[in-house]
């Protein structure tokens, strides 16, 4: 059995927590190394592309958050087989990093006034449309799930942003957005919310 370690920083969301829930969910013993934020710049230096979340398997270090999750998602069985279905998953899950890398883009704003603003203009503008567009492609699948029918590491990487964009923590972004623009990730949300695993591993934390 392989050595696994999941490497992130110590919060409930961004983009290590699919693949803790999904590794939690398949049942895989992990270490689950969560870095304080204080601890980073030590650490920093030692990641392939110095961020994180990094996989550790057997002392291999594995980069990427998709690329975590679609190597998590095969060693659980929450990835699909079908080439097609494997790709409509990949797809939201590089539009899940799309939205993250626009979010992202505006935490190193300093003055207060000038986040609002470029928040505001994100909140209704491009974090928008993506949700909507996110809404479209589930309802393309089914309804219920993003691909392959049945739950993926494609709608825990939905589930984890979604989560973020209600957490608060991202101020002027408005934590009723989802639900005001694209009402069917939240039904989503509550599929995955509800799922006795993740149930389960929010309970133990
Ligand atoms: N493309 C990378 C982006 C990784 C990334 O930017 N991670 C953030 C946290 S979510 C980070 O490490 N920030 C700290 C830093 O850049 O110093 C991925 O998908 O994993």
């Amino acid at each position: 059995m392989a050595k696994v370690k999941l490497v992130y920083f110590d919060f409930h969301g961004g983009r290590g927590e699919p693949a803790r829930l999904a590794l939690h969910i398949g049942g895989v013993t992990f270490e689950d190394q969560r870095v304080a934020f204080s601890d980073w710049p030590a650490i920093k230096p030692q990641m392939p592309y110095q961020a994180l979340p990094v996989l550790e398997v057997d002392g291999k270090l594995l980069a990427q958050s998709n690329s975590i999750n679609r190597f998590v998602g095969k060693l659980t069985g929450l990835y699909p087989n079908d080439p097609w279905q494997a790709a409509l998953c990949d797809e939201i899950m590089d539009a899940v990093e799309d939205s993250t890398r626009l979010l992202a883009g505006t935490f190193g704003i300093k003055n207060d006034e000038e986040k609002k603003a470029a928040r505001q203009v994100l909140a209704d503008g491009p974090l928008r449309l993506s949700l909507q567009q996110m809404q479209t492609r589930l309802e393309q699948s089914g309804g219920n799930y993003f691909a392959d029918d049945r739950l993926t590491v494609a709608d825990l990487k939905v589930f984890a942003w979604i989560k973020d964009l209600r957490s608060g923590n991202f101020d002027y972004i408005p934590t009723d957005l989802t639900n005001r623009v694209a009402p069917l990730l939240i039904a989503h949300f509550e599929r995955v919310n509800t799922h006795p695993k993740v149930v389960a591993y929010y309970a133990s934390r």
